[in-house]
């Protein structure tokens, strides 16, 4: 597995170069994109299209910086088109468009519509008989959204196993912490009447990811990953204020040494 470093020094530097972009909720979600694509994911980077494969949906679709440099980092595009990020004609769109870029399950950006979009891709692999799961990581913040609830309440009710969710819990959204905007808790209370499983794990340690991942259950799963928004520069670290902002080139230098 590629080092954690590696993907942050990628998404800061893209950033950087595109002059736009989200560093905040693409920094919190390295640890949980590590274990998804290097160890749980069903995945073959030389068959992007393999019918069998499992898929992602990034719905918080913002934080698409960190899934690209994951893509590159595991082999689906040369890692050199990573600095081609919110440029015309490029597939590193600002948000996910699966037709632009190889290894994209999904396109996303609208907040609130990813977890509908897993369920109707895990339903249609169901139907296939496939065995391929459908992973889908929302926002902390995009719990805001009442649409979630709705395939929150659907995809226990239907049984569908194939579905797990990751939310990124990093409690801060665009612009002020999640619990002051609208407060989202108690939320494991929550899942588990919509009828999930809960599982809880520090996102950004992967032992407990992995642990987390592993949790057996008759019901749906998801999992909380507690992690920090702008983890790994301190001075981003749980500011709004970094959630849509790209750092100058002092800035860029100053992250890039706390990094090493
Ligand atoms: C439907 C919709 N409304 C508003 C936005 C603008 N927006 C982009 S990111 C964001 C905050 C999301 O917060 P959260 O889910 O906590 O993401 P994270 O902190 O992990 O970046 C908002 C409001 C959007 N993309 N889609």
């Amino acid at each position: 597995m590629i080092s954690s470093r590696v993907i942050r020094e990628d998404i800061l530097r893209m950033i950087h170069s595109a002059g736009s972009g989200h560093p905040g909720g693409s920094l919190s979600l390295v640890e949980i994109l590590l274990h998804l694509y290097w160890k749980e994911m069903r995945i073959d980077p030389e068959r992007p299209q393999w019918e069998d494969r499992d898929r992602l949906v990034l719905s918080k679709g913002h934080g698409a910086p960190a899934l690209y440099s994951i893509l590159s980092r595991r082999g689906y595009f040369p890692i050199e088109k990573l600095d081609t990020l919110r440029k015309f004609g490029s597939g590193l769109e600002g948000h996910p468009h699966m037709q632009s870029l190889p290894g994209l399950d999904c396109s996303t950006g609208s907040l609130g519509q990813g977890l509908g979009i897993a369920a109707g891709l895990a339903l249609g692999l169901s139907i296939r008989k496939s065995s391929a799961r459908v992973f889908c990581i929302l926002g902390d913040g995009e719990l805001q959204e009442g649409s979630i609830w709705e395939s929150a309440m659907s995809i226990p009710a239907l049984k569908q196993m194939n579905i797990t969710v990751i939310v990124d819990r990093n409690h801060v959204q665009l612009d002020d912490a999640v619990d002051k905007v609208i407060p989202i808790e108690p939320l494991t209370y929550k899942w588990r009447a919509f009828g999930w499983a809960v599982a809880i794990c520090n996102g950004h340690d992967s032992d407990d990811i992995e642990k987390a991942f592993s949790t057996k259950s008759d019901k749906p799963l998801v999992i909380i990953a507690e992690t920090v928004k702008g983890k790994g520069v301190s001075f981003m670290e749980n500011q709004a204020l970094w959630h849509g902002k790209a750092p100058d080139e002092d800035q860029l230098q100053k992250a890039l040494e706390e990094l090493e």
